[in-house]
């Protein structure tokens, strides 16, 4: 990113394949088991979104021991000062975030690292210029967003937080769109905290819309969902739709899928 202050511009994403074992992932969706083969064609999907946002899109191999593992927003969070690699609190996840490391000090000089007993995963971390809102979540536990937001402090960023009570991770329903403009949904619709933007209300029927993503002015939002698109648009943002059906079926959406730096 150029700058903290001002409207960031982004310059990488770094995305992981989808792999084979995707159909064990974690979820709580009830849609059913996703389909490799789609997923991977509409992974394809997302990744010529975000180059045509103007990105370098790094993209890791898939990892066969880790079903979630394509969800590789929630193992780092990388702002314009540091990179810090989290530690994921879902059993099933723990380690994920190991070889992810090699590919962040490529392009971070300072990489930093959440430990335990800390748990944290980055889905539950939205930026607003250099303030950092940290969702307190199943996954995301006290001590973590303690030394999370001890870590952004060194590097002269802030953070509060945020406690969850339905959603998965923070920015499943809610996302930043810079300029003040705020996607709620949800819990977060009323939440005190959110009160000083301007918030682009999402009904609860296209709830999985507020999971879209802010890319040097272009929206990403998952495809389906036409009132949230419209009001989104309305804003006078570009928009990409791209399906992530299969990625819906494991609780996953938009930011889940990259890192974007
Ligand atoms: C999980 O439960 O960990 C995955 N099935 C979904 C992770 C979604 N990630 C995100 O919201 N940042």
């Amino acid at each position: 990113m150029d700058n903290k202050m001002n409207t960031p511009r982004f310059r990488n994403a770094i995305v992981r394949m989808p792999c084979k074992n995707m159909v064990n992932g974690i979820t709580s969706a009830n849609l059913g088991k996703p389909d490799y083969n789609l997923a991977c064609r509409q992974h394809d999907k997302y990744i010529e979104a975000l180059t045509s946002c103007g990105l370098h899109v790094d993209i890791l191999d898939a990892n066969e021991a880790y079903p979630d593992s394509t969800f590789i927003e929630d193992v780092a969070l990388l702002t314009s000062e540091c990179a810090v690699i989290t530690n994921p609190g879902a059993l099933s996840r723990k380690g994920e975030e190991k070889d992810v490391v090699r590919i962040i000090e490529k392009h971070y000089k300072h990489v930093e690292f959440i430990r335990e007993p800390g748990t944290i995963e980055a889905g539950d971390i939205m930026m607003a210029g250099s303030h950092y809102y940290i969702g307190l979540s199943e996954r995301t536990n006290k001590e973590g967003v303690r030394q999370m937001t001890e870590t952004l402090r060194k590097y002269g960023m802030d953070a509060s937080t945020v406690e969850l009570r339905e959603v998965l991770h923070l920015k499943t329903g809610v996302a930043y769109l810079e300029h003040n403009n705020m996607v709620t949904a949800g819990e977060f619709i009323s939440h005190p905290v959110f009160q000083e933007f301007n918030l682009l209300k999402v009904g609860g029927n296209e709830a999985y819309a507020a999971n879209c993503i802010w890319v040097n002015e272009t929206v990403i939002v998952p495809s389906g969902y036409p009132q949230t698109k419209n009001m989104i648009a309305s804003f006078g943002y570009r928009i990409i739709d791209v399906d992530l059906s299969e990625f819906q079926k494991l609780d996953g959406g938009a930011s889940c899928l990259s890192l974007r730096f």
